[in-house]
């Protein structure tokens, strides 16, 4: 809204000029965002806190007896700090940035009914796995099938490290997309067991995933880093900004000790973003690099999961997901959650210098 407020004057005060940029905008959306959670966090704890939406706690975990009573669901904090920044910031006539809200909207939707269930209902299963799933998977063939109409999107699968390796996967490009948002959506989820690693982890795939957003939007420098070019999408850049000061002004709250923890509604709406963003800038493979952290968090469920039947009841890891693994080693919580965003760092810079190998 700002956007547009300001940027009509541009003709008049020449001043105004600076709203037409994508980075100014990202940027003051990033800081718009931090602010608004950093001071509306506050009122959320209290909220969540008299409404007594306390998080159920892991026994298995000795270390997390101590965080009976954490109030979950922060992840309201964040859905509001980024829709209002990006509200305020974007140019709301790009479909593209509204296909990212419908997906962020749409999957924290489906964790806030998992979260209901759970903390206001006193059910601890929650929405069961399948229909969790099947929720996940709507909105995700819902958003998919939009960006098909769109008539600059292509079916191309773009390989990193290669220029000219870029299959067609044509209709089957669906349940492949498909596939990266529901996969995402999970990974944070998973990943979301420690205080302040979810966030941190996203905070650093969020930057990565600005860059190549924008680079994609951008038709000039796509063409000189040999990335796809897909007019249209730099404006998602302002919802990374949003997305990265809202996750900052969270991780406020939520760095160990936490004060609150965001909840399925919060985990699935930032893995389903990503997941998104990741295939309208055509970066679909080299998220599994970005989000390198939330890969091997579910690929330690999986192989531990796998190999216990395989094995008839024989573990690889202590626990999985792979951050329990450490903390049943004795690793303090806040040595696991720095080394992890170390990792995500790490990643995030491989993932970003292959812009250059190519
Ligand atoms: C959610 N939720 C946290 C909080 C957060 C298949 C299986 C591997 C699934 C997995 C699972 O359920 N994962 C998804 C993990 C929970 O946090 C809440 O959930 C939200 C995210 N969805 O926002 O509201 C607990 O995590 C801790 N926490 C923090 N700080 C934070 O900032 O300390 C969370 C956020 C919180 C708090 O203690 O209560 C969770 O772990 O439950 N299941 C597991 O991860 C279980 N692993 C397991 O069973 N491993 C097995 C097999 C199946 C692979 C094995 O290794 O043998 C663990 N979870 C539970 N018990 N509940 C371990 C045991």
């Amino acid at each position: 809204m700002l956007y547009h407020l300001f940027y009509s004057l541009a003709d008049t005060f020449s001043v105004f000029n600076v709203f037409r940029y994508i980075t100014f905008r990202s940027v003051q959306a990033l800081v718009t965002a931090l602010i608004l959670s950093i001071f509306l966090g506050p009122a959320m704890i209290r909220f969540l806190v008299r409404l007594k939406f306390g998080q159920h706690i892991l026994e298995e975990v000795a270390a997390h007896k101590a965080k009976a009573g954490t109030p979950t669901m922060g992840g309201l904090l964040i859905a509001g700090s980024v829709l209002i920044s990006v509200l305020l910031w974007g140019d709301l006539r790009n479909h593209y940035l509204w296909l990212t809200i419908l997906v962020f909207a749409g999957f924290g939707a489906v964790g806030l009914i998992d979260d209901y269930i759970k903390v206001v209902r006193k059910n601890n299963k929650g929405l069961s796995a399948r229909a969790k799933f099947w929720g996940q998977v709507a909105v995700a063939l819902l958003a998919i099938g939009l960006l098909f109409l769109e008539p600059a999107y292509s079916t191309k699968l773009y390989v990193p490290f290669f220029k000219v390796l870029t299959p067609d996967l044509g209709w089957f490009y669906i349940p492949f997309a498909v596939l990266v948002l529901v996969g995402s959506s999970n990974g944070v989820n998973l990943t979301d067991g420690l205080d302040g690693l979810a966030i941190g982890t996203t905070v650093v795939a969020s930057g990565c995933m600005a860059v190549f957003i924008y680079v994609a939007g951008h038709a000039a420098l796509a063409k000189y880093l040999f990335v796809a070019s897909v007019p249209g999408v730099g404006e998602v850049t302002v919802f990374c900004g949003a997305l990265i000061g809202a996750g900052l002004g969270f991780l406020w709250y939520n760095a160990h000790p936490a004060q609150m923890f965001m909840g399925d509604v919060g985990s699935l709406s930032l893995g389903g973003a990503l997941g998104f963003i990741s295939v309208l800038s055509k970066q679909e493979l080299l998220l599994a690099v970005v989000g390198g952290v939330f890969v091997f968090e579910t690929l330690s469920v999986v192989l531990q999961v796998g190999y216990f039947k395989f094995s008839g009841g024989k573990r690889i890891f202590r626990m999985a997901p792979l951050h329990h693994h450490f903390e049943l080693k004795g690793i303090p919580e806040s040595k696991i959650i720095i080394r992890f965003w170390i990792l995500s760092i790490l990643m995030a810079l491989m993932a970003l210098s292959t812009l250059k190998l190519r």
